[in-house]
């Protein structure tokens, strides 16, 4: 069979990705590892930023997002027993929206599959693609229903498959760069079933280690503990979670939290890497394919939305005028963002980690970046402005 475009991976890049290409009549067709319900019940990210939204609601894929999300207009630094709230919305006019990962690609899903009558292949195996160098490249896998190998013809693969993927592979090495950096701790990512301890995303900075506190829904709340890399998530009993979480965000004044069963325990090996270029031949990748960033600063699902809809618009300048000038540009325009983030979550990571990494340079350091964040207006801005990422084009 044939198509334009062959999607890799059904998460937040992939379903943008498809969903502007049907809008714009451009065949497609995604090829999905997981079932349908699994990627709809995958816990992960939690925060849109409001260019994100907004862009999502220029293509018509925010109708529930609108509806249902909540909306976030400051954080809350402890450190040292002390509350300290920083207004980004007042600094940057910028808001951050709370909506479920989970629960976007099911919207994404259902609008791309159910209302524009898209086609997903869930449940496929061994997925492959063949002469990325030419101008007819195609896309083999092994279908769950019947155990044969099927090959789509194409003019373009996007690989949206995320950081465990096979897409990246596929760009010849001699042509790659992957620059990585590895923060050197571990984060235990936790999802407890109790509802949020405070009316906004919390950062503890302590000497224990880092702690964070976000909202999911009313119901369900992320948590993170600064932890050694390779940390066995059986070293934490639900006990040691919350007395630990206690201590690291203590602060005069702040709620007590409301605690429940926790849902989700991972270690995370905290580490960031950047593709270059993203595109190779008619392979371009998308999302954490191409980028990972740790979950310092709630970047990642913003990201994938961000080249998603670069990529959809250069596929469709190319298939309705044979413009080919915004794949040509695709890597670069979707870097400059990418890196400005990397840069963004390295200097917060410093922030979160230095006072616990045992050297007091590193501490002092951390500390003096806080104050001055909190304190200066002009620092308070350039905080805000990545932060919230609205405008990056530098
Ligand atoms: P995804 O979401 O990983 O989707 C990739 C899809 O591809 C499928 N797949 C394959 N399909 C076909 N063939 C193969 N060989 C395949 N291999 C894999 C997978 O099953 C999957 O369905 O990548 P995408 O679309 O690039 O989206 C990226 C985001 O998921 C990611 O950046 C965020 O989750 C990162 N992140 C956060 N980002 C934010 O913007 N805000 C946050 O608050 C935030 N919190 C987080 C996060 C990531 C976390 N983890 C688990 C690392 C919190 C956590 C704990």
């Amino acid at each position: 069979r044939r198509t334009r475009v062959v999607v890799v991976g059904a998460g937040p890049a992939g379903l943008t990705l498809a969903n502007v290409l049907r809008a714009a009549s451009v065949d497609c067709l995604v090829l999905e590892t997981e079932s349908r319900r699994f990627v709809e019940q995958r816990p992960r990210a939690g925060f849109l930023e409001e260019w994100a939204v907004r862009a999502l609601e220029e293509r018509g894929l925010a109708d529930r997002l609108l509806e249902h999300a909540g909306v976030h207009t400051e954080c809350e630094f402890r450190v040292a027993g002390e509350r300290h709230r920083f207004p980004y919305t007042e600094v940057s006019g910028q808001r951050h929206y709370v909506y479920p990962q989970p629960v976007l690609v099911t919207d994404l899903v259902r609008e791309y599959a159910d209302v524009r009558g898209g086609e997903i292949r869930f449940g496929v195996r061994d997925v492959d693609a063949e002469g990325i160098d030419t101008d007819r490249p195609s896309v083999t896998y092994t279908d769950p229903s019947t155990g044969g190998r099927v090959r789509v013809a194409c003019d373009f693969v996007a690989g949206c498959d995320g950081a465990r993927g096979v897409s990246q592979g596929w760009m010849p090495a001699a042509h790659t760069t992957v620059a990585r950096h590895d923060f050197g701790v571990g984060w235990l990512a936790l999802l407890a079933e109790a509802p949020p301890s405070s009316d906004c995303v919390v950062f503890g900075i302590h000497p224990r280690g880092f702690a964070g506190h976000m909202a999911r829904s009313p119901q369900v709340t992320r948590y993170y503990l600064e932890c050694p890399p390779d940390d066995d998530p059986g070293n934490w009993p639900d006990g040691r979670v919350w007395s630990e979480l206690r201590t690291r965000l203590s602060a005069d004044g702040a709620r007590p939290l409301t605690e429940g069963p926790l849902i989700e325990k991972r270690v995370l090996n905290m580490h960031n890497y950047v593709v270059e270029p993203m595109s190779y031949g008619r392979l371009h990748l998308a999302g954490d394919a191409a980028h990972l960033l740790a979950p310092i600063g709630a970047k990642g699902m913003n990201l994938a939305i961000h080249d998603a809809l670069l990529l959809a618009d250069a596929l469709v300048a190319h298939a309705g005028k044979g413009d080919g000038s915004g794949l040509a540009g695709y890597s670069e325009a979707c870097l400059r963002r990418v890196w400005q983030y990397q840069e963004f979550s390295q200097w917060l990571a410093e922030v979160y980690h230095g006072t616990s990494s045992g050297d007091p340079f590193r501490a002092g350091v951390a500390l003096a970046r806080l104050r001055r964040t909190l304190a200066s207006p002009a620092a308070a801005a350039g905080f805000a402005e990545l932060f919230l990422g609205k405008d990056t084009d530098f």
